[in-house]
């Protein structure tokens, strides 16, 4: 009788381990090149996960979902293409190049640790197979991806944290508050438009505007008129994504900016007006 009592008293323990551990928040690294993190998750909802970054460059991090029958070896095929079109003023290509991604793949959200940090995100998972890339460059410097695959498998069900600010981003449209207080928040990001969407936030130098934002964008030439510290970088995600991130922002003018192209045209989102200024106070 004792002995099935003692039996119980485990079991019971083991469970309520088992049920802690499942809570528990996953971890990425990336270090030399190279990403290292769990290859199975059982989850079928949102997972905190943490990425941390371990390098002198600043790292984007974002998980795909692939679709039905795409492949990594394809996925990767059109991320390079997609890459090669967006130095300088963009290329008409670069739509269609972009289409080609989420032909392959949902982009359900990600990261932007700079150098020798980390950063976390609630990303909904469920079962499927995902691909994580973890790159550095991009933009002017060389492209230099890393991608691990991940597969989810069923496992418990999670619920949404709740968010301080929900950040839609539409066709080409920013739906946001205008003020927030300085300090830690948790943004929800969705994409409740038919293209991806992404957002860089960026505090204005004084006395700047978004048009001085958007004159600067079109060539990158002469200083910019935003800072770098201290702000955000939302990765761009696909039509029906949501996610959520904790961001840090002290007081000041913010503008933010969708940089991607328009699947049609290939120009940048800003271009079509995809840009809005807010304030934290
Ligand atoms: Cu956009």
């Amino acid at each position: 009788m004792k002995a099935r009592k003692t039996l119980s008293f485990l079991i019971g323990m083991l469970l309520i381990f088992l049920a802690c551990a499942s809570a528990q928040e996953l971890t990425y690294t990336y270090e030399n090149g190279t990403l290292t993190g769990p290859q199975t998750i059982s989850v079928n909802g949102y997972q905190n996960i943490l990425f941390v970054n371990n390098s002198d460059m600043e790292l984007d991090v974002t998980f795909a979902k692939l679709h039905e029958g795409a492949t990594l070896a394809e996925l990767e095929t059109a991320d390079k293409a997609f890459m090669a079109t967006i130095e300088g003023e963009g290329s008409p290509d670069a739509g269609a190049k972009m289409g080609t991604m989420i032909s392959l793949a949902d982009f359900i959200g990600g990261v932007h640790p700079v150098s020798h940090t980390q950063a976390s995100a609630y990303l909904k998972l469920e079962p499927g197979n995902y691909i994580v890339n973890a790159s550095t460059g991009g933009g002017g410097d060389p492209y230099m991806p890393f991608y691990l695959e991940v597969a989810v498998t069923e496992g418990p069900s999670a619920e949404a944290p709740s968010a301080d600010f929900n950040l839609h981003m539409s066709d080409f449209h920013f739906d946001f508050p205008d003020t927030m207080p300085a300090g830690k928040q948790v943004w929800q990001i969705s994409d409740t438009g038919s293209q991806p969407h992404m957002a860089l936030v960026w505090k204005l130098m004084e006395g700047k505007t978004a048009e001085d934002v958007t004159t600067w964008m079109s060539d990158f030439a002469g200083p910019p008129p935003v800072e770098f510290e201290g702000g955000g970088l939302i990765q761009g995600i696909t039509a029906g994504q949501t996610f959520y991130i904790p961001i840090e922002l002290s007081s000041g003018n913010y503008v933010v900016v969708c940089p991607l192209p328009n699947l049609g045209t290939g120009e940048p989102h800003f271009a079509d007006g995809m840009i809005a200024t807010f304030k934290v106070e």
